[in-house]
């Protein structure tokens, strides 16, 4: 049985350089997704810290949190049916050179640092712990399409 849920999303400061909000997030509306909260933001190093908690005692973990902090991000919450798994689907692997074509990373991806998206992991938790650090409880909408029939 499918569950509607939420996932977070962030286009990562390479994507935005690139110029590449716009296509993603029109991928993510194109798959039926529901775009229930949106803000372009500067993270700083204690929110990257936090964030990437899980990775603090990898060798990459400097380069990462330097990476993620050196420029705007456009951080996300998306809904829908098993929307935590169909986003990482749709965002290819984490090495863009293991992601096939057609995926975010696959398609725009250059290499291990430079993946251009996030989106939370499918262990238990990661998505509402996400959510809870970049988003306000009042700044997530819920609002009815104009044709839930046919969408999520
Ligand atoms: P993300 O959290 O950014 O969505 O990426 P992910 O789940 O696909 O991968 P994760 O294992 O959570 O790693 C987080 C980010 O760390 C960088 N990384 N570098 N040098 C390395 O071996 C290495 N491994 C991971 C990547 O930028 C990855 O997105
Ligand atoms: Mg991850």
């Amino acid at each position: 049985m499918t569950e509607t849920e939420r996932t977070f999303v962030m286009v990562k400061p390479d994507g935005v350089q690139r110029g590449l909000i716009g296509e993603i997030v029109s991928r993510f509306e194109d798959r039926g997704l529901k775009l229930v909260g949106a803000k372009f933001v500067r993270i700083d190093r204690d929110l990257a810290e936090r964030h990437y908690g899980e990775h603090e005692d990898k060798p990459f973990f400097g380069d990462l949190v330097s990476f993620i902090t050196s420029g705007p991000v456009m951080a996300m919450v998306w809904e829908g049916q098993d929307a935590v798994a169909q986003v990482r689907t749709m965002m290819g692997e984490t090495d863009p050179a293991e992601s096939a074509p057609g995926t975010v990373r696959g398609d725009f991806g250059l290499d291990l640092g430079r993946n251009v998206i996030h989106g939370s992991d499918t262990e238990e938790g990661s998505n509402e712990r996400e959510i809870d650090l970049f988003f306000d409880e009042d700044e997530l909408l819920d609002y009815e399409r104009s044709d839930e029939t046919w969408l999520y």
